[in-house]
């Protein structure tokens, strides 16, 4: 049901100010930002080989990413997985009594379906699913 990690997600007060570290200093290549409306953020897409990190500026201060820079700070914020059928991977977890953020799937960025499950759910580890598109 799960077949790789999709991307990492690291939230960032600034995409400009975060950009050159991964680009630049890491050599990763940088595939442009994109605003994810329905999330309140503003993401921008870096790949190595088959692994993405995908950096999280928010747009809002109701964003889940401003809260979560509020009390943490700058870091690691969710873990994505690819799944091959999203609506199947939900059934299946709720099923087995995991809490869903997202009892549906959403728009993620790049036309993908996404949900959340809630990281009381799963060990402290915001664990995104991800559902590319093809
Ligand atoms: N990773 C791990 N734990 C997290 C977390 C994160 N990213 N964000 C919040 N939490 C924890 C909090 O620390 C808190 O724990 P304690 O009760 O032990 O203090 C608990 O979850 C509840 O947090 P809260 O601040 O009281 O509640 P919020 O209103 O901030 O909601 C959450 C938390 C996870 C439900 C919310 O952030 C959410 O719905 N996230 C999913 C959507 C999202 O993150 N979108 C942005 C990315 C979009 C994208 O990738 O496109």
């Amino acid at each position: 049901m799960f077949s790789k990690i999709n991307h990492l997600g690291v939230a960032v007060r600034s995409l400009e100010e975060s950009l050159p570290f991964y680009r630049d200093s890491l050599g990763m290549k940088f595939s442009g930002t994109e605003e994810v409306t329905s999330q309140q953020v503003k993401v921008a897409f870096l790949t190595i080989g088959e692994s993405k990190i995908e950096l999280l500026e928010p747009t809002s201060p109701e964003s889940p990413v401003a809260k979560f820079l509020e009390k943490n700070g700058p870091g690691v914020h969710h873990v994505a997985y690819e799944v091959e059928d999203i609506e199947a991977a939900i059934a299946q977890l709720t099923e087995n009594g995991t809490r869903m953020i997202d009892a549906a799937p959403r728009k993620g960025a790049h036309g993908a379906l996404i949900a959340f499950v809630h990281p009381k759910s799963s060990g402290g580890v915001l664990t995104e699913l991800c559902q590319s598109a093809h």
